[in-house]
This record gives structure tokens, sequence and C-alpha cells, in this order.
């Protein structure tokens, strides 16, 4: 509602059906189930968020007071990160236009009020790639700005089975998830919802 889109954001409603998204699903929770959930927290404050985080990849965001950064390790137990799906290798070729694979898969998980502010997404040092986004379970009300914080924005409803791939213009631009909808998808055990984030990390060589 009155503000355009930036460019080069695609919003792929259903794009998963609702076979793929219960194959994803059991797949990621399979992983995430061994590996463990993390609790990221702000830098500098030790604030933590209310959203908890996994990746599945060679690397993985994580968030503590040190600050942001990709590791190829579990903060909490040093493992390895879980590998990428090869369905998830299999959606970034057919959607991203980028020649080189992602690197991470973050899993973020929202239970019943958590959200995530307003931020952009620049610890990648290949900021030519797009990202991709997954969205399972629970509507969520997504928030997209543009490149600067008080830019006006855009109000989207992310459903179940959508893929939105974050490339050009609107890669930089400032976006959040202002709440979950509860109660809207039965497809998360326990309720709430599920966000996957393909990112290619490292500039290719
Ligand atoms: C727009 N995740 O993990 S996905 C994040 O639903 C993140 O969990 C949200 O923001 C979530 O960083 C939103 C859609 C998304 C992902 C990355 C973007 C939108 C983006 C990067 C740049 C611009
Ligand atoms: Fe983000």
């Amino acid at each position: 509602s009155g503000k355009p889109l930036p460019a080069g954001f695609r919003h792929l409603p259903g794009r998963l059906d609702a076979t793929a998204q219960e194959g994803l699903l059991a797949e990621v929770l399979a992983s995430v189930g061994a590996a463990g959930w993390f609790q990221p927290t702000m830098p500098r404050s030790g604030r933590p968020l209310s959203v908890r985080m996994c990746n599945l990849g060679s690397l993985g965001w994580v968030s503590d007071k040190e600050g942001y950064r990709y590791q190829p390790h579990h903060p909490d137990t040093g493992c390895p990160w879980p590998p990428l799906p090869a369905s998830l290798l299999e959606l970034w070729q057919a959607v991203a236009g980028y020649p080189h694979p992602p690197e991470a898969c973050l899993v973020n998980l929202y239970r019943t009020g958590a959200r995530m502010g307003l931020h952009q997404d620049r610890d990648e040092a290949d900021l030519s790639a797009p990202v991709v986004s997954v969205s399972l379970g629970d509507d969520a009300l997504f928030r997209i700005g543009g490149t600067n914080r008080r830019d006006p924005g855009r109000t989207i409803v992310l459903r179940s089975g959508d893929v939105v791939v974050l490339g050009g213009a609107s890669r930089l631009c400032f976006h959040g998830i202002d709440r979950i909808l509860p109660g809207t998808s039965a497809l998360v055990p326990g309720g709430g919802r599920i966000n996957l984030t393909l990112r290619r990390v490292s500039v290719p060589p």
C-alpha cells in the first residue's frame, strides 16, 4: 500500500506445496534436533533475541556479546553445522539467479510472541548474491523498507510455503518480522514459524 516494493524483491507465494513443506521441515528438524537450537544475544548488551536459531551448511550466522559473524561451528557445542539439504541447494539453483551455491542456511524459530526488529543484513562479504527465504508454519507480518532506517515500508504477509528472493536493491533494505499470527498453520510441531534463509557468505573464487 503506497510504497512500491524495492527492485529485486520477488515474492513467490506457495512456491512449496504441502508435501514439499512437510518433507523439508522434517529434514530441517532432524538436523537441528541433533545440533541443538541456540539463543542469540545482542552485541554489547547481551540481551537475548526472542528468536531461536541454528544453521545448516559450511558457515552459520551467530550473534553474541562479541558481535555478529559467520563461523563454521555451533556456538554452544563447537560442532560443525549439519549439511545443507539437497532440496535447498536445488531451490537456490532454481530461484536465486546466482551462479554459485549458498554456504549458509540460517534457521529461525519463532514461537508465540517472538519477533525480529528492523535490521539490515550486511555481514556477508558477497553482497551481490541474493538472500533466499523460505517460510514454514504460522503466517508472519513481514516489513520491508528502504536503505535508510527511517524510509517508509510495506507490510507483506508471509505464509507457509512462500519463498522470497531478496536481490538487487532490496538486498540492503531494512526489514523485520513484526508479528507471528498464532494458530494459522499446523505445520510446526508445538506451533509457531520457522524461516530458512539461504545465503552466499564469501566472495566466490
Ligand atoms: C530483506 N529473517 O534472518 S526473511 C534474517 O522471517 C531475517 O526470519 C526474517 O531477516 C525471518 O536476517 C525475514 C526475509 C528476508 C531475509 C533476508 C533479507 C528479507 C530480507 C535480506 C535483505 C533484505
Ligand atoms: Fe534479515
